[in-house]
């Protein structure tokens, strides 16, 4: 028997509504997101098999210069710590990246590349040291767990690998000190940048960093209890009233302007970190040794034949880049765009995106063939924009 077959009609028609998200336990929400949802989120993404907020029903713009004057607090739960503990957990951390840990002090936060025997890039974490056995890699959105896990076994190594019950909550703006001194205390203002403590939160210690996703400035806590979670977020929230905390999330337009990389977006697998401008996070002396070491060494020595750059081009605001934008200089294709908004401060398109060797100088025209049919004029400029 044959089964009928819907007329197409029928599925143009069924088809119309929007999609949503079904959250479930493989889709996994958070500790923060019954607060999320009463402030409206709007939109999701989906980063390490969690939802990550992406909008309350206020515009890209609106976000960025609320972000840029006042204090936000992010739901980034989805970056979720890879742990590695026990005797040989240095040893396994810094076979996993070109960047050389043995002067990390406990305490620090460190940016580094993952890559592959290959130099592709696994991942770009950062790399909390909690004591000399013990690290968690705070991730990108890839599976480390299991490339941490297949390592130590390939190596024979003594280490216990896990996915803590930590969701990390960022307080990003130039209000962020303020808001977090109210509640953890004036010490937290003697954090540095790139470096932790652990500081009370009613009767508990939580790991607070001077870290987050942005170039405002900022902390990220790193709740290590859900059950704490709705306690956390409201007493931030409350703490916040007059300085005009708002729920937010990693803003596109900041995030371009201030060059931080996406993994998925502008890099994957088939990239290496000097391709990704990450060459100052890349040892080559004699020590230490990690995987991809020779393939890395090679590329380094040849040189790297396209790179991230900053892009900036004319004409009205363009559509969201869904996937990439081709790149021209005349009829040469000389790269791609992976991520492009518009800018309200700089009055231009902003993108990153990878761009061929001898195309990539500062000042370098370029055509961008946009989403929307448009072929528009552009050129090549420093991160961060100014
Ligand atoms: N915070 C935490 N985990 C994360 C991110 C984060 N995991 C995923 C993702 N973001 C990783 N990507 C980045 C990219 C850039 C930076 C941090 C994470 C960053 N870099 C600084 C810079 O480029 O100036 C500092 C680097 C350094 O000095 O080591 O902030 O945001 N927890």
């Amino acid at each position: 028997m044959n089964t009928p077959v819907p007329s197409r009609k029928l599925i143009m028609t069924t088809n119309r509504s929007i999609p949503k998200l079904a959250v479930s336990r493989r889709l996994r929400s958070t500790p923060y997101t019954p607060r999320i949802e009463a402030l409206g989120v709007s939109d999701y993404s989906i980063v390490n098999h969690t939802v990550l907020p992406k909008g309350f029903g206020r515009s890209t713009q609106e976000d960025y210069w609320h972000l840029r004057e006042h204090v936000q607090l992010w739901d980034v739960s989805c970056q979720r710590q890879v742990e590695i503990k026990g005797v040989d957990a240095a040893r396994l951390v810094q076979l996993m990246t070109p960047r050389d840990l043995s002067k990390a002090k406990t305490g620090q936060c460190l940016y580094a590349p993952l890559v592959d025997e290959f130099a592709g890039m696994i991942n770009d974490p950062v790399i909390l040291k909690l004591a000399d056995d013990h690290y968690w890699l705070s991730i990108a959105d890839s599976d480390v767990l299991l490339w941490a896990k297949g390592l130590a076994l390939g190596f024979g190594l003594n280490v216990n690998i896990d996915e803590p019950d930590v969701a990390p909550l960022a307080v990003q703006g130039p209000k962020a000190e303020d808001l977090m001194a109210r509640v953890f205390g004036e010490t937290v203002r003697d954090i540095r940048f790139f470096r932790f403590s652990r500081l009370d939160f009613k009767g508990r210690e939580l790991i607070v960093a001077r870290s987050g996703y942005s170039r405002q400035g900022g902390f990220e806590i790193y709740l290590d209890d859900s059950s704490i979670g709705l306690d956390l977020w409201d007493t931030l929230w409350e703490a916040g009233s007059d300085l005009d905390v708002a729920p937010g999330s990693p803003n596109l337009i900041e995030r371009v302007e201030g060059g931080l990389l996406s993994y998925g977006n502008e890099f994957t697998r088939e990239n290496n970190p000097l391709e990704c401008g990450l060459l100052k996070y890349c040892s080559f002396a004699d020590k230490p040794d990690y995987i991809g070491k020779k393939a890395l060494h090679e590329i380094n020595q040849s040189g790297p034949v396209q790179q991230i750059r900053g892009i900036v081009f004319d004409g009205k605001s363009c559509p969201p880049c869904a996937s990439t934008w081709s790149l021209k200089s005349g009829r040469e294709s000389v790269g791609h765009i992976s991520t492009a908004i518009w800018s309200p401060r700089l009055q231009n398109n902003v993108a990153l995106g990878m761009v061929s060797a001898g195309y990539w100088r500062v000042g370098q025209e370029l055509n961008v063939e946009c989403g929307d049919g448009t072929t528009r004029e552009g050129s090549v400029v420093d991160l961060p924009m100014m």
